[in-house]
């Protein structure tokens, strides 16, 4: 088992409700290693789907992740990749209150379009991510000296 990087995404309807989805992250093992608030472009959103481009889904895709800021950031744990992929949940989140009830999606997603978040697929999709919203950040991993704090 390895530790790895791979970037989260909460995308725009689920920013509000950040707390919650931050404490889950946290509560399963993830350290947060970089996070940001960003307001993304067009042209910013169809450089990170660039996999979609031909997708009939795009333009939806892309109207729905520039209508709000979205929560940006590089998460670290133990297998890391599968592991976010895995408490995310299927892509569908009707599905995923089928299969994967207590998942990301399957709790704050409505359907195959808003399904809350995003996670990479890969370490090769993780590293082309991660660059796109963090290009010059360095902090890689940092330890919490005083992280005594809890919070419920
Ligand atoms: O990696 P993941 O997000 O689980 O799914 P992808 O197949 O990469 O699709 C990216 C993104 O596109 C998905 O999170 C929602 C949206 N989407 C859609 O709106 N309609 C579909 N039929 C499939 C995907
Ligand atoms: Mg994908």
């Amino acid at each position: 088992i390895v530790k790895q990087r791979t970037f989260a995404m909460l995308k725009p309807d689920i920013v509000d409700k950040m707390g919650q989805v931050l404490k889950l992250i946290i509560q399963n093992g993830f350290k947060i290693t970089k996070l940001k608030m960003v307001q993304m472009t067009k042209e910013h959103a169809l450089e990170f789907y660039a996999e979609h481009k031909s997708k009939p889904f795009l333009p939806f895709l892309i109207e729905y992740m520039t209508s709000g800021p979205v929560i940006a950031m590089e998460l670290l744990a133990d297998n890391g990749v599968a592991k976010w992929r895995e408490l995310l949940g299927p892509t569908d989140s009707e599905q995923a209150r089928k299969d994967a009830p207590g998942s990301i999606r399957a709790r704050f997603g409505i359907d195959k379009s808003f399904n809350a978040a995003h996670g990479s697929d890969s370490c090769t999709a993780a590293e082309r991510e991660l660059y796109i919203f963090f290009p010059t950040s360095r902090i890689a991993q940092y330890e919490s000296p005083r992280s005594t704090a809890t919070f419920k």
